[in-house]
């Protein structure tokens, strides 16, 4: 086959190890030394991808988040800097497998009537881990073996290149797709945000970088701030290593202060993960006790903030506002937004393409999941008419300033994936206009005690589940046990799933209280055995 002729020679030089790879909720995953192979091959898929899509750049980051650092990843980014199409995750495996990729080229050049005329490029970026440089370089290999072009971004943040891809595919219309025009245009939307503040204070924020890509971006970040946040960056990389007992997943599944900070009570501590597409704020308060704000606490800030500036302008949309969370929301989280906030929630699967999809069916959709990774999504129409507003409107009205803040908003957040560095600065803003500490912020409602536990089977793919994963359809009758279990507890809640990303069942279960819900935890995953 001539046209992947090459692609086939150069292949041999990227033998693939016995192993089966399959493209999961976040790309593939695997330990460094087994991914050669993978590369190069996905190198030649963002090429097609990109034909596929009229010559549109696709995206590839090369990183595996929170694991630790002798493992690496990659996943591809679709022209709108969201995820790649599901579809395409088939072809993905598919091609990572094969013997014999110019077979496997071939059936999706035939299977999507691929236009082998239009010219692709790819963007690739990649996190700090050291075997991300040899794994650029065998993409780019990929890339050429099909005549694709590409741009090598170096070392970014996750959502720094998702970012990328969107400006590169708008005209410049979502910003420049440079890393100056990322730092640029958030800076941009903050500081116009504290000018409207009326204040002058300066918050100060420890932040565990992980000891990975965030560590390095927020202090470029934090050059563009102009003084108005002072950020101490702890686990910055210079001595610790990569996500090790650090990082909003350590954090999260912990439930304890990372080492490497140094903490008194009060301070307003910060956590990324690894490529720095999650947050989590955490404190310790008066009694010493550590207090995790996750991100469905995220998610009801900047729900009660956009409803704030929403009911303020009078803006009547035909979608409205609304929350997606996942399985793993606490209860408490949940019946604040639809109680308190009076704010419609909606639950999705776990795994960002699943939220992504389902908050763009709201005008304005906010999705988080518990473990800190998420964004806002806003439609066409709400921001021409916040747009109208600004510009129709007496600058000195309530109705003006809503407006006018609503559309920095809209530039503080990447829309196209949940970003550590932007959420952090829309959380920051929201805290300084209301004048709230972390205490204020966490007494808004309190979280039921929770318990996340691992349970390793056979085979995991026998448990199948419905209604957003919060129950099981099998193996027969496991539902009605854990049904029965939780009729036991007060405030109960439990499910269980199989993970998307290791091999192993998780379980997770809420109560009234912290003895109650280790019991039913403990109690569910006996009968997952
Ligand atoms: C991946 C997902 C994350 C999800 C997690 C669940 C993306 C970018 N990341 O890390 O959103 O929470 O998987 O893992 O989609 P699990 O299936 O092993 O519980
Ligand atoms: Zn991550």
């Amino acid at each position: 086959d001539p046209l992947f002729q090459k692609a086939a020679e150069v292949s041999k030089q990227h033998p693939k190890p016995d192993i089966k790879f399959s493209y999961g909720t976040a790309g593939f995953r695997a330990l460094a030394d087994n991914l050669d192979s993978v590369m190069f091959r996905m190198g030649l898929l963002a090429v097609l991808r990109s034909k596929a899509k009229n010559g549109q750049v696709i995206g590839v980051v090369v990183t595996a988040s929170h694991n630790p650092v002798h493992d690496n990843g990659v996943k591809l980014v679709d022209p709108f800097g969201e995820m790649l199409q599901p579809s395409w995750e088939r072809h993905a495996s598919e091609l990572a497998n094969a013997q014999d990729v110019a077979e496997v080229l071939r059936g999706v050049v035939t299977e999507h009537s691929v236009d082998w005329n239009v010219p692709a490029k790819v963007f690739i970026a990649r996190d700090t881990r050291p075997s991300g440089k040899q794994f650029v370089q065998a993409l780019v290999e990929g890339v050429e073996a099909l005549g694709g072009s590409h741009q090598d971004y170096g070392v970014l943040a996750t959502p720094q290149l998702h970012y990328m891809v969107r400006c590169a595919n708008t005209a410049g219309e979502y910003g420049e797709a440079t890393e100056e025009g990322y730092y640029h245009k958030i800076s941009k939307a903050f500081l116009h945000l504290r000018s409207l503040s009326g204040k002058t204070d300066v918050p100060v924020i420890k932040l565990d970088g992980a000891n990975g890509v965030g560590a390095l971006k927020i202090k470029e970040m934090a050059q563009h701030l102009n003084g108005t946040l002072s950020i101490w960056v702890c686990n910055d990389g210079s001595t610790g290593k990569l996500n090790e007992k650090c990082g909003a997943d350590f954090v999260k599944l912990h439930q304890c202060a990372p080492e490497g900070m140094v903490i008194t009570p009060g301070d307003r501590c910060v956590t990324f993960d690894g490529d720095a597409d999650r947050v989590l704020y955490f404190y310790f308060n008066k009694e010493n006790k550590f207090c995790l704000l996750d991100g469905d606490r995220i998610a009801t800030l900047m729900v009660g903030y956009l409803k704030d500036k929403l009911d303020k302008t009078g803006v009547s949309l035909e979608r409205g506002l609304g929350i997606v969370q996942t399985a793993y929301a606490n209860g408490s989280s949940t019946s604040y937004a639809e109680s308190t906030l009076g704010v419609p929630v909606a639950c999705a699967k776990t795994g960002v393409k699943h939220v992504h999809h389902k908050a763009e069916e709201f005008d304005i959709g906010v999705y988080f999941e518990a473990n800190g990774h998420g964004t806002v999504l806003f439609t066409k129409d709400v921001v021409d008419k916040m747009k109208a507003i600004v510009q129709d409107s007496d600058a000195s009205t309530e109705r003006h300033k809503a407006a006018e803040k609503f559309l920095s908003m809209v530039d503080l957040i990447n829309q196209t994936v949940g970003d550590a560095m932007s959420d952090m600065l829309v959380v920051e803003t929201i805290l300084y206009e209301k004048g709230w500490s972390l205490d204020d912020w966490g007494a808004a409602y309190t979280d039921l005690p929770n318990r996340q536990r691992k349970v390793t089977i056979k085979d995991r793919t026998v448990i199948k589940t419905t209604d957003s994963e919060r129950k099981t359809t099998a193996p027969e009758g496991l539902q009605e046990e854990i049904d029965k279990l939780v009729a036991g507890y007060k405030s109960a809640r439990s499910f269980v799933r199989p993970s998307g990303t290791e091999d192993v069942v998780r379980v997770y279960a809420e109560a009234d209280t912290r003895e109650a819900v280790d019991s039913l935890a403990r109690e569910v995953s006996q009968i997952v055995y």
